[in-house]
């Protein structure tokens, strides 16, 4: 059986009803550095390389970078209906679909460098200054159900290392 391209770091994040402060305390370090290592794994990719899809039929790196800076940006505003209403209904984000828009082709993806790391600084210093019961607020997912702040910052841990994945196993399988 070869490999899943599309899981180079294993299966989705599943919610946990327990999370314990180990954990949150390292998805939260993981947030903090992965606009670094985004950063680190396109470093010196040509043009031509930024539009190679990850994976035959797959987001090219250049996608990849937008998705992630704009995830995060998606992600930051759930946490703050999370903290600032009773169990919001979220709407749900059509990836696939905001990924073919102009600007996915035609913003240079430093923008999305910086966009990352502008808003990995806020929401690490909005989670950083959480309490035991502010993790335990919540947002209401139409599909998934009820996610609890504790386990959306698992979620974009595991994000983060999943995306940042497609790219530094795509470089190792093409020798760049
Ligand atoms: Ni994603």
């Amino acid at each position: 059986m070869g490999a899943d391209l599309r899981y180079p770091i294993g299966k989705v994040y599943q919610a946990k009803h327990e999370v314990t402060p180990e954990e949150k305390e390292r998805w939260i370090n993981d947030i903090a550095e992965f606009p670094l290592k985004l950063r680190l794994a396109v470093q010196g990719l040509s043009p031509e390389q930024l539009d190679t899809p990850y994976r035959p039929g797959g987001w090219t790196v250049r996608q990849v970078v937008h998705h992630l800076a704009e995830g995060q940006m998606v992600a930051y505003t759930r946490v703050k209906f999370a903290l600032t209403e009773d169990h919001p209904i979220i709407t749900i984000q059509q990836e696939d679909l905001w990924a073919e828009l102009p600007d996915y082709r035609d913003v240079p993806i430093e923008s999305s460098l910086q966009l990352f790391q502008l808003i990995q600084e806020r929401l690490v210093t909005l989670l950083r200054g959480l309490n035991t019961e502010d993790f335990g607020r919540a947002y209401v997912h139409p599909v998934s159900g009820t996610w609890t702040l504790e386990n959306v910052i698992g979620l974009l841990a595991w994000h983060s290392k999943h995306h940042t994945a497609h790219i530094t196993s795509l470089r190792e399988r093409m020798g760049w």
